[in-house]
């Protein structure tokens, strides 16, 4: 049996920017790695009647809160529809699922703005209403209720984490002196806001010329820094190193107990080497060589994704962040500028490799950076839109 697709009305639109704009209040850190959802609930006569947002991570869902909200103002919700910036879940997670909670309320209406393409839901929420008798309507708004969640759809979409490069540099573009000397360009504060970044992120990556050049912590200085759906799990270290010559001595090695480190190593990494960081507690796994050498982007970062790494942070060096964006794989920028002149001598810049934009106006950019200002330094950040292939 054939049922027609029921179709939006004409307040669909508003309503879902209303969802939308309660969802885009939450701070993402609240709630990462779970989306931002909002959900508000109409009568037929078109009265809100509930709203609620998904808070924080491991809180209740959006359709649950504005359900609590409706019971809390004593309202009965039957008949009514719900207007949900992504599509109710249909699993047994932290929480019940929505979509039952929704059948159970009585609504005739459900509208949604994103499909969850979490394998647990992927269709299946909007399933169960439609099979419940429900009128089901989606797609709308549906661009910006995605835009609510970028890292969450890439990672289930893509299989590849939303990935953050970062660097800091002088006013004259350079990462350290020709002489080598890096640290520090940026100031302290802005070293602070950049320790709140990586508490936001899954994992952080260096090349292995940077483990070896700065003998990076790679930590998150303050436990206060990281982001709630973290539940006090620092960032896991990780550094592509096709040959797996990461010193079992550095400091990643030595704090590897302490906190996860994975070295990405290439086919041709040497067993002693593997084994002398897996004796202090590294973890050692193998992708394919890139045609040029190095280890393969593409199955390093599927790699990082299966592990459930959804936001990644890259901090140097130049040759990672040159391969990165020469692959399109960089999603956002954050370039800190430091008002201290350099100059060259071999000198280098943020970005190396032979890669190079053809054009200015063919070349990658970011789309309506954010500037803050942190001390002496400025903050850049976007997302980084590419040219049209
Ligand atoms: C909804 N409404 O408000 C949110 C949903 O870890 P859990 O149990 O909280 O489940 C997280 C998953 O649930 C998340 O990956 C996404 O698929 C969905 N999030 N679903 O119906 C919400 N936040
Ligand atoms: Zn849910």
């Amino acid at each position: 049996m054939s049922r027609a697709a029921p179709v939006a009305e004409p307040d669909d639109v508003r309503w879902m920017g209303a969802a939308i704009a309660l969802a885009a209040a939450v701070d993402p850190s609240e709630t990462d790695p779970n989306p931002r959802v909002g959900a508000i609930i109409v009568a037929p006569d078109g009265r809100e009647l509930a709203a609620g947002v998904h808070a924080r991570w491991g809180g209740p869902h959006a359709e649950a809160a504005a359900l609590a909200d409706a019971a809390a103002r004593g309202v009965s919700l039957r008949g009514g529809t719900a207007y949900v910036t992504l599509e109710p879940c249909s699993h047994h997670g932290k929480t019940p699922p929505c979509a039952d909670a929704l059948l159970a309320a009585g609504l005739a209406r459900v509208v949604i703005g994103a499909a969850d393409p979490n394998p647990l839901v992927d269709g299946r929420g909007a399933a169960r209403l439609r099979d419940a008798g429900l009128r089901v309507v989606d797609g709308v708004l549906t661009a910006e209720a995605r835009a609510l969640n970028e890292p969450f759809h890439l990672v289930h979409e893509s299989g590849r984490p939303f990935l953050t490069l970062k660097w800091a540099m002088s006013l004259d573009g350079r990462i350290a002196t020709g002489t080598g000397e890096s640290q520090w360009i940026s100031s302290e504060s802005a070293r602070a806001a950049t320790h709140a970044l990586r508490g936001r992120c899954d994992a952080i990556l260096v090349g292995r010329g940077t483990a070896a050049t700065d003998d990076p912590r790679l930590t998150v200085r303050h436990a206060a820094s990281l982001a709630r759906g973290r539940a006090g799990r620092p960032p896991l270290r990780v550094v592509l190193d096709a040959g797996a010559t990461l010193d079992p001595a550095s400091r990643l090695g030595a704090t590897a107990r302490e906190v996860p480190v994975l070295v990405i190593a290439g086919p041709s990494a040497d067993p002693a080497r593997v084994a002398a960081l897996e004796a202090v507690g590294v973890e050692v796994l193998t992708v394919e060589a890139a045609a040029g050498g190095g280890v393969a982007l593409g199955p390093a970062l599927a790699l990082l994704a299966a592990r459930g790494v959804g936001r990644l942070l890259v901090e140097g060096g130049a040759r990672v962040g040159g391969a990165l964006v020469a692959a399109r794989l960089v999603d956002e920028v954050v370039a800190v500028i430091a008002p201290v002149i350099l100059g060259d001598a071999g000198a280098p810049g943020p970005l190396a490799g032979p890669w190079t934009a053809e054009t200015v106006a063919g070349a990658p950019r970011l789309l309506d950076p954010a500037v803050e200002r942190h001390g002496p330094d400025l903050l850049v950040r976007g997302r980084l839109r590419y040219a049209e292939r």
